[in-house]
């Protein structure tokens, strides 16, 4: 195991429904450190960019429609296996099937509105940081 950095990040839904306070309280009880925050609305070419691996998909139009409909919080958390373990805090994409415990699971109900963003392995933190930051 090795001390990482991630992108975790507030999406508009969970934003609006005052969320981010929660998140991050669950980030500091699991010993995770947060490093950098920052409260931006994304624009469209932004969107696109962080959403690039996605760009094939059929529901990419919505996805960015719906990441550039409100304000976001990105977080950077850094700790002992990052990426992995706040991955396990946020729960599986599909927030519906998402377990109890789980920020999806406890917040959210749907498979695009689904609370929070966190990337899927160092690669990927290491692009979404830099995009970000
Ligand atoms: N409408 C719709 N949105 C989807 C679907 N699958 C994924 N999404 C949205 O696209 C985002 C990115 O999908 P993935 O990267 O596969 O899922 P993820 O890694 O768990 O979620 P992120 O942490 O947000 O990247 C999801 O978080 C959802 O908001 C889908 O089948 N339909
Ligand atoms: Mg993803």
């Amino acid at each position: 195991m090795a001390h990482e950095k991630t992108l975790l990040m507030v999406k508009p839904d969970g934003v609006k429904a005052r969320l981010t306070g929660e998140v991050i309280r669950r980030v500091e009880m699991k010993g995770l450190h947060i490093s950098a925050i920052k409260k931006f609305k994304f624009d469209r070419h932004l969107a696109e960019k962080f959403y690039a691996v996605h760009k094939s998909k059929p529901f990419f139009e919505d996805l960015v429609n719906f990441i550039t409909s409100g304000e976001v919080v990105a977080l950077v958390v850094e700790g002992e296996a990052a990426v992995s373990v706040v991955r396990r805090l946020i729960g599986p994409t599909n927030a519906s099937e998402a377990p109890p415990g789980t920020i999806r699971g406890d917040f959210a109900n749907s498979v695009q509105e689904n609370v929070v963003h966190a990337s899927d392995s160092l690669s990927s933190a290491e692009y979404e940081i830099g995009l970000l930051f």
